[in-house]
């Protein structure tokens, strides 16, 4: 798929389904945990620094932030879970509103999943993804970070992510680092299955 990177814009960032994007495009929605890089992931693919707001604190995002891939496919940024310092009422608005997007959202044609190679999926991480396939949402785990541990340890980590989300055959995993960006173009090979 050729992406032009410098047609990209931010359409909206939305609360509420009344404010979603009438474009047609297929979208693909981020999910994972505040600060696991899913801001980071956006610009890598499209090769941009800042369209994406990125930050090193954690809850930033609280809007579905709808990106414009140059006409081709809409990224949807969605808030992180897990962020434990947002209020419990805050908490129920974001899961509220998540949940209103994935569930009703006909344009989505998957969700990646991002979660930290470094760590076994947390709690949090296997409840979204339990969600997502009791939705029955074509789902790509992505385990970033990659640049964090040594390489002959990346399968083993892989193993013990693929083991505790309990990973459906159909859905992929892969290693990513948005550092070193190796894998770009594999990713959008697959995404371009989808779209
Ligand atoms: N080393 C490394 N750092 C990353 C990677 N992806 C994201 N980060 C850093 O992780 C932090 C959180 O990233 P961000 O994209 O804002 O996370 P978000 O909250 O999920 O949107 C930032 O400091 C990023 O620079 C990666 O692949 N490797
Ligand atoms: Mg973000």
């Amino acid at each position: 798929m050729k992406i032009n990177p410098n047609n990209v814009d931010i359409i909206i960032s939305a609360v509420d389904p009344k404010q979603y994007p009438e474009t047609g495009l297929p979208e693909i929605a981020l999910s994972g945990r505040s600060n696991v890089g899913k801001s980071t992931f956006i610009n890598t693919l499209i090769s941009r620094k800042k369209v994406a707001r990125t930050s090193s604190k954690p809850g930033k995002t609280q809007t579905l932030n709808f990106f414009n891939i140059d006409e081709q496919l809409i990224f949807v940024d969605v808030p992180g879970y897990g962020y434990a310092k947002v209020s419990k009422k805050q908490r129920e608005q974001f899961g509220k509103m998540i949940e209103q997007y994935l569930t009703t959202r006909e344009a989505l044609r998957c969700v990646i999943q991002l979660v930290d190679i470094r760590h076994k999926p947390t709690q949090d991480d296997v409840l979204m993804y339990n969600y997502l396939k009791h939705f029955e949402i074509p789902t790509i785990v992505i385990a970033t970070k990659e640049d964090k541990i040594p390489k002959g340890k990346v399968q083993k980590h892989l193993k013990i992510i693929r083991q505790t989300l309990e990973l459906d055959p159909e859905d992929k995993l892969i290693s990513y680092s948005s550092l070193n960006k190796d894998k770009t173009d594999n990713i959008w090979a697959l995404l371009s299955q989808f779209i």
